[in-house]
Order: C-alpha cells, then sequence, then structure tokens
C-alpha cells in the first residue's frame, strides 16, 4: 500500500512570500500556496481584476515568486492561451500556464473566453478560486452565489441557484475537472500534482471552494472549520471528473459509504451571517436535494 501523504512531506519551497495583502484568514491564499507547490517555479499565471490582484500586489512589490500577468476581466483564458503559444514557440513545453480567477471571473465575465481556450484544448490548468461573489468589489452576487446568501446586490438573500461550472467545463470534453477546497491541503495538493503531470499538454479545470470570512460572515479564525463544514454537510462535494467519469474523492467517498457521517446542512448555513434571510423551511429543501443528490452517488 502506498504511504499516505503528509502536510510534512510537501515541498518545503514557498512560492508565495508571508505576509500578502489578502484578509487574515483568507482560503483562497492558502489554496494558492498548496497549488504552487505541486506546479513548482516553472509556472505563469494569469490573473483578471479580483481579490488575488490584491494579493498579488502591485507593481514593484508582490507577494508571488512566479511571473503573474494581469489580465482585464473577461480574458483571462485568452490571454493563457496567448501565453501557452508563445511558450510553444519559444520551445518552452514544460513550463506550466495557470489561470487564477474568481467566480465572477469565471462563470460570468469570463466564460465566453474560457469556453473558447477549452474548446481550443489550450495546454493550461484554470482554476476558479469560488469565493461565491464578487468580493474584491464589495460582495456583489455572481452566478456562484448560491440561493439564499446574502450580498449587497442580494440583500434579502439570492432567489437563483448556482451554475454548475465542473459540468459546464465537463461538457466541453475537458478531460480533467476537479473540485477541491483548501480546508483538504493534501487532496488539493494531489489534484493539482495530477493535472500537471497526468494531462499534461491538455485543458484542465480545477473549481476550488473558497471560503471569505468579511464576505460570508464569519470569524477569521474560522475558515478552515467553515470549509471542512462545506464538504462534510454535502454542499461541496470533493470530486474528479477524469474523461467525464465521475471519481469521489476520499472525504466524500467516506460520506456516500456511510463510512463517515454527513453533517446537517444547518450548521453550515447557521454558522455564517451571509444566511441569515434563509427560513428553516428554504434548509430544509436543501437538505433534502443534497440527500437526493448523495443518493444519485450511491447509485453511481
Ligand atoms: C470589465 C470590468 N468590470 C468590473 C470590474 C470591477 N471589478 C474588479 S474586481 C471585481 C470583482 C471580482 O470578483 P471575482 O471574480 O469573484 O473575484 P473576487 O474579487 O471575489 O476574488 C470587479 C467587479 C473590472 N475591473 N472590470
Ligand atoms: S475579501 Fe475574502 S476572498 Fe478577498 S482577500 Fe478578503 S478573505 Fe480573501
Ligand atoms: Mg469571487
Amino acid at each position: 500500500m502506498s504511504k499516505k501523504l503528509l502536510p510534512r512531506d510537501l515541498p518545503e519551497e514557498e512560492l508565495i512570500y508571508p505576509g500578502t495583502r489578502a484578509c487574515a484568514g483568507c482560503s483562497f491564499a492558502l489554496a494558492y500556496r498548496f497549488a504552487l507547490k505541486a506546479l513548482g517555479r516553472r509556472t505563469i499565471a494569469c490573473t483578471p481584476a479580483s481579490c488575488s490582484t490584491v494579493h498579488a500586489g502591485m507593481y514593484p512589490v508582490t507577494s508571488l515568486q512566479i511571473p503573474m500577468l494581469n489580465t482585464a476581466f473577461e480574458s483571462t483564458a485568452a490571454a493563457l492561451s496567448g501565453i501557452r503559444a508563445a511558450l510553444d514557440i519559444l520551445g518552452k513545453k514544460d513550463i506550466t500556464v495557470l489561470g487564477w480567477a474568481g467566480d465572477g471571473g469565471t462563470v460570468d465575465i469570463g466564460i465566453q473566453a474560457l469556453s473558447g481556450a477549452a474548446e481550443r484544448e489550450t495546454d493550461m490548468i484554470y482554476v476558479c478560486y469560488d469565493n461565491e461573489a464578487y468580493m474584491n468589489t464589495g460582495v456583489q452576487r455572481s452566478g456562484a452565489t448560491p440561493y439564499g446568501a446574502f450580498t449587497t446586490t442580494t440583500p434579502t438573500g439570492k432567489r437563483q441557484k448556482r451554475k454548475n461550472m465542473p459540468a459546464i467545463m465537463a461538457a466541453h470534453g475537458v478531460p480533467y475537472v476537479a473540485t477541491a477546497n483548501p480546508s483538504y491541503p493534501i487532496d488539493l495538493y494531489l489534484k493539482f500534482k495530477k493535472a500537471k503531470e497526468e494531462f499534461k499538454g491538455k485543458t484542465r479545470y480545477i473549481h476550488i471552494i473558497a471560503p471569505c470570512p468579511p464576505g460570508w460572515g464569519f470569524d477569521q479564525s474560522d475558515t478552515i472549520r467553515i470549509g471542512r463544514l462545506a464538504t462534510q454537510c454535502g454542499i461541496w462535494p470533493l470530486y474528479e471528473l477524469i474523461e467525464g467519469k465521475l471519481v469521489l474523492s476520499k472525504v466524500t467517498r467516506d460520506l456516500v459509504e456511510g463510512k463517515t457521517k454527513r453533517k446537517p446542512v444547518k450548521e453550515y448555513f447557521r454558522a455564517q451571517t451571509r444566511f441569515r434571510t434563509l427560513s428553516d423551511e428554504d434548509i430544509q429543501k436543501i437538505q433534502k436535494e443534497i440527500d437526493r443528490q448523495f443518493e444519485t452517488y450511491k447509485s453511481l
């Protein structure tokens, strides 16, 4: 049996300097750190306007130790195709081209560029870190904001459901699609490793939940717990879609197989002030949907 990977086994090299401009308790900053441990220094990133731009810093100061191109909101994936083409002409095939964009920059404003790049089978790893709203401009709703969540543009709670972006990417025929969660850093690290090494040369898409203390309304010391709760209650299942085939990751598989007990979604919702207008009735409905989803997983 292969040895279980522990945090101490991960590469020691840090490609993000400590003391970034992200808020204390920001989870995408943590995800980025683990992703770069897997991808290594020979990576060029591309980021649109977002909290991630702030995190990277303003020239000549930066938190990143890799080159990063800051693009207009809608063009991350188009820029990635361009960078890739230039690197290929230069014969620099070993450099990983990484998109690092928020949910607004992915599921709404950047979706056409991403769809085009996926259709062109651009050799890239595209990441959506999903804090479920336009956080950098003060918490406006996005197509990834979940039903019932307060944002400044949904003051009584959003009345629509979120887009299923991993399914949209799988429908493009993208051979490696995965969800990840910074509260499970080893799982996240291994997915980036797999994307880099086993699907080299192809389009790869990783969608990461990114709990955000100020935007979601929880204490900055609770980030890891909130992230874990999202997966433990089934709201954020961890899986891969490999050539379209669903492979559940261990933590979610254990919940499906009953090896660990799924937590009630109520615990997740009531831990965040953004869901303050979500009624108990709404929560029951969502619980039933999650139960049905897990029955489907079981039947697969
Ligand atoms: C075309 C365009 N529209 C609006 C903006 C303003 N803007 C900058 S960052 C941002 C929010 C980005 O949200 P998201 O992509 O979810 O990333 P987050 O800030 O949540 O990390 C907005 C609306 C912009 N820079 N460009
Ligand atoms: S607003 Fe949220 S996502 Fe943005 S830097 Fe702060 S914690 Fe991170
Ligand atoms: Mg966002």
